[in-house]
């Protein structure tokens, strides 16, 4: 699949900082150091009731990840899925009588729009899950073949045995990953699987669905955590640095997905770093599809809303916490864009070499972009205030907020 197009992203003088970042598997902070090459696989988007603000806020966190990294002069390896197709895309469309490809394509034009709009950075392989279906075969086939993966009734599961790393990303107990797993696409009342947490990695071909040819495995289609590591260990291999999603992927999908990939390969950990995103509420409760309290990107945007101040936004709340959508939330971000072009604009301000440094410190510091925020609103603040006489600080105050935080003034 192509992705979008990538906003350019303006070299800044001096050189960024290391990103430490919070890991949910060790519950602690990690200091990232990559080589030259930083590698970066992002769950994407189930293609319908794309792109809400839950979306964005997840796939902002990630930006900026890629941003820190861009700031130390390094390359950034990007991967992200689609998943067209799966459970609740087929409801979907079954539910609205329309096509599922028909449905996943028009949601993923239009995620690419919003994501285009936003600045967000495309990432280099953009892969749906009927495109990868070749290469999630032979991985199901290996597993049932070594005995991590077995049959009931045509289908295929993998065993949450087979990996002795299992539960270390989530580190939940028993009776809360049973919990979430029937809430999250799992099955764990059926009936002659081994352990009721155990994941589907290939559906034998169910009437009226669409199925593929598996192989060995008979016609059907993948389950969904192994998608995305099939996808992941192709296009990054193991022991990438962030694997990357919102906190409701937690538990089962990155849970199972590393324990797929480290029982594939006999490597741990899968990734270095597992970075969740906090979970946008409206009214008081996730901001989910299902419950269908959505405020969409595209919906702003047909209003005549500026995607710079959508993305200040999100840029106002860390990406771990939880938080709510507000039209004051809104509100806010237009005044302060408002604020900072009429600063940037003006001919001459303060010096701002010292503030490129603490928006640097601030987003290496796990990301603190609300902090970022508010050394730019104390810089403009103080040219509003007494002036200066640097006549590159607007244009550098320009620069770096564009490329470290994504907002074109
Ligand atoms: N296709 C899978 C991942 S492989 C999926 O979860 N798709 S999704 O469309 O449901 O979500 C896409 C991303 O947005 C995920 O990282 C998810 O965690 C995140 N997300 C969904 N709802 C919210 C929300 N209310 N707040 C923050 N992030 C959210
Ligand atoms: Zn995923």
């Amino acid at each position: 699949m192509h992705a979008w197009p990538a906003s350019e992203v303006p070299a800044l003088p001096g050189k960024g900082r290391d990103l430490r970042i919070h890991d949910t598997a060790t519950g602690g902070r990690v200091t990232l150091a990559p080589g030259p090459v930083a590698r970066i696989y992002v769950c994407g988007i189930t293609p319908y009731d794309a792109t809400h603000m839950g979306h964005a806020a997840t796939y902002n966190a990630f930006d900026l990840v890629q941003r820190v990294w861009l700031d130390t002069k390094r390359q950034v390896h990007y991967v992200q899925n689609v998943t067209d197709v799966d459970d609740p895309l087929l409801e979907r469309a079954l539910r609205d009588g329309i096509d599922w490809v028909g449905l996943a394509e028009r949601e993923t034009a239009l995620f690419r729009e919003d994501m285009t709009a936003l600045r967000m950075l495309p990432p280099q392989h953009y892969i749906g899950a009927v495109e990868a279906i070749p290469g999630i075969v032979p991985l199901v086939e290996r597993l049932r073949d070594s005995g991590a993966a077995y049959e009931l009734d045509g289908d295929i599961y993998f065993s949450v045995e087979a990996d002795p790393h299992f539960g270390q990303v989530s580190n939940y107990d028993t009776e809360l990953m049973r919990h979430l797993s029937a809430e999250r696409g799992g099955d764990p009342d059926r009936p002659g699987k081994k352990n009721p947490l155990d994941p589907m990695l290939w559906m034998a071909a169910r009437e009226g669905e669409p199925s593929w040819d598996g192989g060995s495995l008979g016609p059907g289609r993948p389950g969904w955590h192994i998608e995305c590591v099939a996808i992941a260990l192709d296009h990054l291999g193991m022991g990438f640095d962030v694997q990357g999603g919102g906190s409701d992927l937690i538990f089962p999908h990155h849970e199972m997905g590393a324990s797929h990939a480290q029982t594939l390969t006999g490597e741990f950990p899968m990734a270095k770093a597992y970075v969740h995103a906090g979970m946008v509420a409206l009214d008081g409760e996730k901001m989910s599809k299902s419950k269908g309290n959505l405020v969409f990107v595209s919906t702003l945007r047909k209003e005549g809303v500026d995607p710079a101040a959508i993305r200040l936004a999100l840029l106002s709340h860390h990406y771990r916490a939880d938080w709510e959508w507000t039209d004051q939330v809104l509100q806010d971000a237009e005044a302060r864009l408002g604020r900072w072009r009429a600063a940037v604009s003006r001919p001459d301000g303060p010096s701002a070499d010292a503030l490129v440094e603490e928006i640097r410190e601030a987003l290496a510091d796990d990301l603190d972009a609300p902090a970022a925020l508010t050394a730019v609103d104390r810089w403009a603040a103080r040219q509003e205030a007494d002036g200066g006489t640097e006549e590159s600080a607007p244009g550098l105050v320009s620069r770096a907020v564009d490329a470290l935080l994504g907002v074109a003034l």
